[in-house]
């Protein structure tokens, strides 16, 4: 047994003293020698069962049970008194007819409860104990034929000792317990979903079940009970999560790091993979490939090739053209990773060598990001908002250098068309919420990507036309100073060539 085995296995066997949950079962699954067990009987990884995913304190890889544990205690601290949330999983969503896609969680049950399995919700009632709130959370639960089918769901017992809450109720009653909770509370904090997945005649933009699945026959109770809200009494919580979840914690700092840390590689790699002729797309396989190597669990977003002037289409993601000798290759592309999205933009040339006109206007760029990455501190006291307009007043600085003449709005609506920044973390996008007025704080992270396209029209000089470029990084927010958690993605003009030009290969992976 390797050293690396024996710590896991004596940590393993210390929290199994604490608990003990998986001796119950120990008659059903196999006792791995590494510590793990296979089959699980687990919804989702768990340190008992995945000791090489998890730690002993984390509750999802990299985020321990006691930050979900913090997290509610915030929200409801927040809340005024007699206050109830409630907030359910994400539905199975189908591509068609009974084939699904794999499954994720929704961002806001996820930041609250680490809990990963469809079908169930949690309702977090506002009390006076030390605790601050009580917790049901509703799950599935065992089920032994269904589980032959689809896995294992974590057991009732084992949702609530695991997840931390008072109490487990199977989904199947989810209807009926919210139903006099809501009765008993002044006001309900609860999201009404945007979109649906369900289809037919029975599907109604206002119902909370649409979040649920398989439908079941209690769906017109869960409507009833729903509308039955006053607008007085009825409170969306997203915005309640949004306020924690722009402060990313050290954990999440530290698996936010990793996934970008995840990304920034394959970005250098996937430069080394170029070469002119090749499809766009064997890039992007290329690039979804090692992403997948490394770990992650899905792309943070349809990953943008664009070579030449695909890159004027800011998101251009039909990756379908070839890349030919003369170009440069945008790539904007980034893996979720442990829950939490990365999202890097790099653009380098085909050949591997920038032209004369590649490297001035990809030169412009870089000046313009690089000062834009170092006024996201806190004591800069900066908006979003004032660094997009500090953007374009660099942009328009470095391009009137470069011999181009702007008139009016052209730099907002043809070379700069796009916004400089967005936050980031369990969602791609965290801007819904978020205020662009607000100076930002330490602990956000945010991306700065600014960028320029420039058209094939007369009045810019002909030598950049059809060239588009934007670099981004993800920027974690410090008091006095900024960090670069896409670092391991090469950015400046000698390290961008040197990735282009390394030899071919994997073996360095
Ligand atoms: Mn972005």
């Amino acid at each position: 047994m390797s050293n690396f085995f024996r710590t896991v296995s004596t940590a393993r066997r210390a929290l199994l003293r604490t608990y003990g949950s998986r001796r119950r079962y120990a008659t059903e699954a196999t006792n791995l020698s590494d510590g793990s067990l296979k089959p699980s009987i687990y919804g989702q990884p768990l340190f008992q069962s995945h000791p090489h995913l998890l730690q002993p304190q984390d509750l999802t890889p990299g985020i321990p049970a006691e930050d979900y544990e913090l997290r509610r205690r915030q929200l409801m601290n927040g809340l005024p008194d007699n206050s109830l949330v409630v907030c359910v999983a994400a539905p199975i969503k189908y591509m068609s007819g009974k084939i699904f896609y794999k499954y994720r969680q929704a961002s806001d049950f996820w930041y609250l409860t680490g809990f990963e399995e469809p079908d169930s919700a949690i309702i977090l009632e506002k009390t006076s104990s030390s605790r601050g709130y009580r917790m049901t959370i509703f799950c599935s639960g065992k089920d032994s034929a269904k589980e032959k089918w689809e896995g294992a769901k974590t057991s009732l017992q084992d949702a609530a000792t695991i997840f931390r809450a008072d109490d487990a109720r199977p989904i199947d009653n989810f209807s009926s317990h919210l139903k006099s909770a809501m009765a008993a509370h002044t006001q309900v904090y609860v999201d009404v979903p945007h979109s649906h997945t369900r289809r037919g005649p029975r599907a109604s933009s206002k119902s909370i079940l649409k979040y649920l699945s398989p439908p079941s026959d209690a769906r017109s109770e869960y409507d009833f009970i729903v509308d039955s809200l006053s607008s007085a009494k009825r409170k969306p919580l997203a915005p309640q999560v949004a306020k924690l979840r722009a402060i990313k914690s050290g954990a999440e700092q530290g698996v936010m790091r990793a996934a970008a840390d995840i990304s920034g590689r394959v970005h250098a790699k996937t430069m080394r993979f170029t070469r002119p002729g090749i499809p766009e797309a064997a890039l992007a396989a290329h690039f979804e490939y090692l992403c997948a190597l490394s770990g992650a669990q899905r792309m943070a977003y349809v990953p943008v090739v664009a070579s030449g002037p695909n890159a004027l289409i800011i998101h251009y993601t039909s990756n379908n053209h070839l890349v030919r000798q003369d170009e440069m290759v945008l790539i904007d592309a980034g893996c979720e990773y442990n829950g939490y999205a990365s999202d890097i933009t790099r653009t380098y040339p085909a050949s591997g060598t920038f032209t004369p006109p590649q490297r001035e206007l990809y030169a412009a760029v870089l000046a313009a990001q690089k000062e834009l990455v170092a006024l996201c501190t806190e004591s800069a006291d900066l908006s979003l908002h004032a660094l997009h307009r500090l953007s374009c007043d660099y942009l328009r600085r470095e391009l009137k250098q470069l011999g181009f003449e702007l008139t009016g709005g052209d730099l907002e609506s043809m070379l700069y068309p796009h916004f400089l920044s967005h936050p980031i973390g369990i969602d791609l996008h965290e801007s819904s919420n978020f205020d662009r007025s607000q100076s930002l704080k330490a602990g956000m992270v945010v991306t700065i990507e600014p960028g320029i396209y420039v058209p094939p029209t007369a009045n810019f000089p002909k030598h950049y036309h059809n060239i588009g470029i934007r670099i981004e990084d993800e920027v974690l927010v410090g008091k006095t100073h900024p960090t670069v958690l896409s670092v391991a993605a090469p950015k400046e003009i000698v390290d961008v060539e040197g990735a282009c030009q390394g030899s071919l290969g994997l073996e360095a992976f």
